[in-house]
């Protein structure tokens, strides 16, 4: 199944999609268990042979959810997300980096940042996209206002005027929230868009699992590797995405 210009369109113009109820109950149910399976995950013991794995990676409560768990390697074609992936980053797409994110009570919400530069035409030419980075977001609970939603900076992946890091801070006037979340929602979006997790002052954990893609020549996030029992357990075609030519990631330099 291709995807329709309209949806394109939308891509291009918004630099995310939200595909809302893209995962059945029976899924979000099953993916909220290994989620809960995972929260004792033993950090040090999964990185045992990963030096620097507690700077670089987020651990929120877990990163590298593939080799703690490669149940999880379904997220790499799942089916909701599959043909926006190819369309986007092309057929031989590659992961880069992988988590399980909780956004507890009381978080008091991330810094503002992208994973990659913006570019004038959002990453589209000629009708085709060349975006080097698509970050997915497989939303396993609600997220409702005030309750630590995920915010963009609408516009900003298609930003001429550079603002440094220091400066983000002081945009989020201009942010669009993520507040009407329900459970089996996904969310993909253009790393060029600024973004950041909100402030959660209400009771509620919201969970997410998130897989990070580039193209086929992305290299991996440092200190994300795959195992090579992870490689041996999981098919073909997670095992191609799970295998960079590149061994790190590079941001290429885009005309
Ligand atoms: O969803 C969030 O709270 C922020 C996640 C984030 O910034 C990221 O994955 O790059």
């Amino acid at each position: 199944m291709s995807v329709s210009n309209e949806t394109k369109f939308t891509f291009d113009v918004q630099g995310y999609l939200h595909l809302r109820q893209a995962m059945t109950p029976g899924q979000v149910a099953e993916y909220t268990s290994w989620a809960t399976e995972l929260e004792n995950t033993d950090l040090s013991a999964l990185n045992r042979e990963n030096p620097g794995w507690d700077q670089e990676q987020m651990n929120h409560p877990v990163s590298r959810i593939f080799d703690a768990d490669p149940r999880f390697c379904g997220f790499l074609d799942h089916p909701a997300v599959e043909k926006y992936l190819s369309e986007f980053l092309g057929r031989d797409y590659r992961h880069i980096d992988n988590d399980l994110l909780y956004t507890y009570p009381g978080y008091e919400g991330g810094v503002w940042h992208r994973g990659i530069r913006p570019h004038p035409t959002g990453h589209w030419v000629n009708g085709q996209c060349i975006c080097p980075m698509i970050k997915v977001f497989y939303c396993i609970t609600d997220v409702g206002p005030d309750e630590g939603g995920f915010a963009i900076i609408p516009g900003s992946h298609k930003a001429i005027f550079t603002i440094d890091e220091e400066h983000m801070k002081d945009i989020p006037a201009q942010a669009f929230v993520f507040d009407s979340v329900k459970a089996g929602d996904i969310v993909l979006f253009n790393e060029a868009l600024i973004h950041t997790g909100t402030a959660n002052p209400s009771r509620k954990t919201r969970k997410t699992i998130i897989v990070n893609f580039g193209r086929e020549d992305a290299g991996i996030w440092e200190c994300y590797t795959p195992r090579t029992e992870t490689l041996d357990s999981v098919s073909a075609r997670q095992r191609e995405t799970l295998t960079n030519r590149v061994p790190l990631w590079k941001e290429p330099i885009l005309t």
